[in-house]
C-alpha cells in the first residue's frame, strides 16, 4: 500500500542522510591505502583514550599505566604514515590536500610526531602537569591534521 511505500522512502531517506552526517560512510571508495591507514589509527586509539582518561581526572593518574600507554602511543602514531600513498581504488577519508600540498602534510605530520615524543618524555619524567599540557598539544596537532587534510566528519 502506499502508507508502506512511504514508510520505506521515509526510511532510505533517513538513511542516506545519516551517512552523509557521519561522513566518511559507504559512498566513500576505500582502497586498500586507505582501509590500512585507518587500521593503524584506529590501533592508536585505546592508547590515546587511556592517557585521556587520566589526564581527565576519569580515571585515577598510574604513573606506570601512563608510561606504557606514552611509549607504545609514540610507536602507533607512526605507522599510519607508513600508508599515505594515494589509491586508484579510493582515498578514503583523506582529502586531495594530502597530495596536492605535500610539503603542508609533512609539515603537519612532523609537528604531531614532535608532539607525541614530548607527551612521552613528559609520561616518563611523571609530573601530570606537564603531561597535561602534552596531552593537550598532541590532541590539538591531531585536530589541525584533521581540520586540513580528513573529510569533515
Ligand atoms: C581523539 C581523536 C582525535 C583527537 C582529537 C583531539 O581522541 O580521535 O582525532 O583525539 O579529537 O582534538
Amino acid at each position: 500500500t502506499s502508507n508502506i511505500k512511504t514508510t520505506l522512502t521515509i526510511g532510505a531517506i533517513a538513511a542516506t542522510l545519516m551517512l552523509a552526517a557521519c561522513g566518511g560512510g559507504a559512498d566513500v571508495a576505500k582502497g586498500p591505502n586507505s582501509e590500512a591507514r585507518t587500521t593503524a589509527f584506529k590501533a592508536m586509539m585505546p592508547n590515546f583514550s587511556s592517557m585521556g582518561k587520566m589526564v581527565k581526572g576519569e580515571e585515577p593518574y598510574e604513573v606506570e599505566k601512563f608510561k606504557t600507554a606514552a611509549a607504545a602511543f609514540a610507536e602507533e602514531s607512526k605507522k599510519p604514515f607508513e600508508h599515505f600513498q594515494q589509491d586508484a581504488e579510493g582515498n578514503g577519508d583523506a582529502l586531495p590536500a594530502v597530495w596536492e600540498r605535500p610539503d603542508d602534510f609533512k609539515a603537519a605530520e612532523d609537528k604531531f610526531h614532535a608532539a607525541v615524543a614530548v607527551l612521552n618524555t613528559a609520561a616518563q619524567s611523571g609530573n601530570l602537569e606537564e603531561i597535561k599540557v602534552a596531552y593537550g598539544d598532541a590532541g590539538a596537532s591531531c585536530k589541525a591534521c584533521h581540520d586540513t587534510f580528513r573529510r569533515p566528519k
